[in-house]
């Protein structure tokens, strides 16, 4: 991949003309065409190169994306699927390339900026323009009535955060976000503090994206973690990938589709729209992906009506039961609830399935006859499943199937959901959690050496109730991008208005920072891509992927300022000032070397022990359904569960919209304005409906078009406007647009059930000609 570079050649480095040479407003130059059938490829390579070298110049993209994911490198933060044990020299992706290109950017957006522009007018700006400003390089304070923020010494940004802290009533009137790329060690020591403060009120973006996942897990095989490795993938005869897009998402994923495709392995998609990458897949690490006609992935795809996956596993698992097509001896020596399974099952109403999936009978069986043909299958899903009402019954349906089918616990068989952000998983494993177990909490509080609270903190739409409310005064974000990933932007806005303080530790700005509380701080950091020296000399951190393997990740390339401090040593600091060192904790010499912070998560949490011996060559974390089918529930048996067919009714004239990622934005950062895949180009504000439902409507292809949700019971209409209207191959009924444009509509009421994620892929809307 990286002979690619010579086509670039001559490029300049980069400078913030260049980089204004985009267009930050969207909707002029908008244009579709029709979605392409093929991912990655040459067009990958040259989109990813280009935005390494207008952001970092030639030499630095070269010397940087050589160090991805390498043994002595960083691990890419673009997402959560794993490395494989023998590395390409290019062990990344075109997305991979472009979340690296993001943060060793070398623009800067310094206190000049901050100088230049008030708060207000920042705000007024675009998503893309604010993350296009560079790496923030100064801790910044906006006082209370004040315009701008102002630089401000790191010392007298945690006097201002300590003294607000320590003038709560309580600890529970703060809340403690974390987004997914903090490191095991950042995370352990943070969430050591907010408890050492006295509070649980530690909500991550955990909560927004796979909690649903973790309570279906937890509920059905006793750990709420996936049950593969990505060895089973390669030797999978049948991989299910449901609701994910890992062509833009987890490029890497597609090698090792191909892979098991190779060894003859059926694929199938299971999604509402056609998605590039599950359709032909060519491969930028090999001459026929670059130059042929690459892989063909899925053999079946499933174009369901949005959130019918619940109606379709149960049909497919009715279907098994019917054929006793299931694993007897598994089931009899693993498995409890088969009896009501199978009563259940067996009244299913096929025309409600008929109607909640959009599917024909005939699909249906297909896929049952792929599944009962296999003997060894594994499930991959995300999003598509995650964000909607009945996520955890869906997922627990998904369990159902391999439990029928004996596939957990087995070479090429198993649970897979594919995690987003690099880390999210090791901040789970750490502690970053509102609602702890008893059991993890005694055996952290042992190993700190002093008392943990018990009682239960806010996850994300709790602590924007608590802010709403007034209950929760300060407001600390370990990076993300809390107002812009969070449903119902101008709730969210509100609250976070209402805080006292609101701290963001950060890389580079985004919306979050620019919708303060009374006061508030931004606090630059270092990313994964630079070297971390303390006082006890040169840093290494881990992080935890997909599927639960530990491993080291050591940044190259000098700090985006002198000023920085890594995330370690923020939270250290501030503990110190606020906590002071307690028990067996001693806050600067942990910041002093990471080395001890892990001697205590080795006695503090399961599954590190002699942590700091093992980091080097990396290792995998016990699971025990997949290493010895024992199941750690509390009959120590899996558990087959009953979930209700429940359907979304969608009122007339309605259509179900699904926000999503389009092909150039990692989350609420914007790379660019295009979605290759998709064929859009030049612009986000797009809504992709079917053809005849814009016709029922009386709306014709590129019409533009306001959102407009359904009103709550006191009268509360939300609207995202100015959307142009293109016809899709979407089922009917459905609809997409990207996040975050469109989280304006999502109601912050509207949450799965038990697992409170937001339902940002099940919105109800209607679309209304723009004024
Ligand atoms: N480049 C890049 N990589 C990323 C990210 C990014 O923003 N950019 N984000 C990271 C993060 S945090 C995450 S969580 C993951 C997200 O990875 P994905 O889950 O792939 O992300 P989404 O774009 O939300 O895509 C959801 C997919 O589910 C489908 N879908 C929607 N509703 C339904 C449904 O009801 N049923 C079914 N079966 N399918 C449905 C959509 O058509 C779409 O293909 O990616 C991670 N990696
Ligand atoms: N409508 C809708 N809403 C969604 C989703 C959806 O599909 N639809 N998806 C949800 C999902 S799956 C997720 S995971 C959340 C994502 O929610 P978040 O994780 O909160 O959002 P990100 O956009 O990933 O955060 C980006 C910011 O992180 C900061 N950052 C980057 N790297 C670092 C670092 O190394 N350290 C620190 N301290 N800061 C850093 C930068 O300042 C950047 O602006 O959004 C959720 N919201
Ligand atoms: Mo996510």
């Amino acid at each position: 991949m990286l002979d690619g570079f010579r086509r670039l050649r001559g490029s300049r480095p980069a400078s913030v003309d260049e980089v204004d040479d985009h267009r930050y407003d969207e909707d002029e130059g908008l244009t579709t065409r029709h979605p392409s059938e093929h991912a990655a490829g040459l067009p990958a390579v040259v989109s990813a190169l280009r935005h390494g070298v207008r952001e970092m110049g030639v030499r630095r993209t070269v010397k940087t994306l050589r160090m991805i994911n390498q043994d002595t490198g960083f691990d890419c933060m673009g997402c959560a699927w794993p490395d494989p044990a023998k590395r390409h020299h290019a062990e990344f992706c075109e997305n991979g390339a472009k979340a690296v290109a993001e943060e060793a950017t070398l623009l800067r957006a310094g206190p000049d900026l901050f100088a230049q522009y008030s708060v207000a007018e920042l705000a007024a700006q675009s998503d893309f323009w604010l993350g296009k400003r560079g790496r923030l390089t100064h801790p910044l304070y906006l006082a209370p009535g004040a315009t701008h923020y102002a630089p401000i010494s790191w010392d007298g940004a945690f006097d201002l955060i300590a003294g607000e802290l320590q003038a709560l009533d309580s600890p529970d009137e703060a809340a403690f976000y974390t987004s997914g790329r903090t490191s095991n060690e950042a995370a352990f020591v943070y969430q050591a503090f907010v408890r050492a403060l006295g509070t649980n009120n530690l909500p991550d973006c955990s909560n927004m994206c796979h909690e649903s996942s973790g309570v279906a897990l937890e509920q059905s095989i006793g750990i709420g973690k996936g049950s593969v490795s990505l060895e089973d993938i390669e030797a999978a005869d049948l991989l299910i990938v449901v609701g994910q897009n890992p062509g833009t998402n987890h490029p890497r994923m597609l090698s090792s589709l191909e892979a098991a495709k190779g060894r003859g392995a059926k694929v199938v998609a299971v999604n509402p729209l056609r998605e590039a990458g599950l359709t032909r897949f060519d491969n930028p690490q090999k001459v026929r992906g670059m130059v042929g006609a690459g892989t063909k992935l899925a053999d079946l795809h499933l174009p369901i009506r949005v959130n019918g996956d619940l109606a379709l596993f149960s049909a497919v698992n009715a279907r098994l039961l019917e054929r006793d097509a299931v694993d007897h001896e598994f089931l009899s020596a693993s498995c409890d609830g088969l009896t009501a399974v199978r009563a259940a099952h067996a009244d299913l109403d096929e025309a409600a399935v008929l109607a909640a999936t959009g599917l024909s009978r005939a699909a249906i069986d297909e896929l049952t006859e792929l599944v009962v043909a296999s003997e060894r299958t594994v499930i991959c899903w995300a999003m598509g499943l995650t964000q909607h009402r009945n996520s955890v019954a869906t997922i627990r349906e998904v369990v159902n199937l391999l439990l029928l089918r004996g596939m957990i616990g087995k070479p090429g068989a198993g649970l897979c959901p594919v995690r987003g952000h690099s880390n999210v998983q090791g901040d789970r494993s750490m502690g970053i959690y509102e609602k702890p177990p008893a059991a993890f909490l005694d055996r952290m509080q042992a190993a700190l050496g002093y008392d943990l609270p018990r009682e239960h903190g806010v996850d994300v739409v709790g602590a924007i109730r608590a802010m709403r409310d007034g209950k929760v005064k300060v407001f600390l974000g370990m990076g993300g991008n809390f107002l812009s990933a969070a449903p119902d932007t101008a709730a969210t806005a509100a609250a976070l208005g209402s805080c006292r303080l609101t701290v963001h530790v950060a890389t580079k700005p985004n919306r979050s920072h620019v919708t303060p509380g009374r006061a508030a701080l931004l606090l630059p950091t270092l990313g994964r891509t630079e070297r971390d020296v303390q006082a006890g000399g040169e840093q290494v951190v881990t992080v935890e992927d997909s599927m639960s393997a530990v491993h080291a990740s050591r940044g190259a390339l000098p700090p985006a300022s002198d000023e920085l401090l890594s995330e370690v040593a923020i939270v250290c600091r501030l503990a110190d000032r606020v906590v002071g060192d307690r028990g067996n904790v001693r806050w600067l010499e942990l910041a002093a070397d990471y080395d001890r912070i892990r001697d205590l998560i080795a006695e503090a949490i399961a599954g590190f022990e002699d942590f700091n011996a093992r980091r080097d060559a990396g290792f995998v974390l016990p699971h025990p359904p997949r290493d010895s089918r024992s199941f750690a529930t509390p009959n120590g048996r899996a558990q087959l569960t009953v979930n209700p067919l429940e359907v979304l009714h969608v009122p007339a004239g309605r259509l179900v919209l699904q926000t999503l990622r389009s092909h150039d934005q990692y989350n609420t950062t914007i790379y660019g304005l295009n979605d290759r895949y998709r064929g859009v180009k030049a612009g986000r504000r797009v809504v992709l409906v079917n053809a005849a439902d814009l016709a029922a409507q009386g709306l014709r292809d590129g019409d533009t078009v306001d959102l407009v949700g359904e009103p709550d019971p006191d009268g509360t209409v939300r609207r995202a406007e100015h959307f142009r209207a293109i016809a899709y191959d979407t089922p009917l009924g459905c609809a997409a647009a990207y996040y975050p444009e469109t989280n304006t509509l999502v109601p912050l009421d509207s949450v799965a059930l038990e697992s409170g994620t937001p339902t940002s892929k099940s919105v109800i809307v209607r679309l209304e000609p723009a004024s």
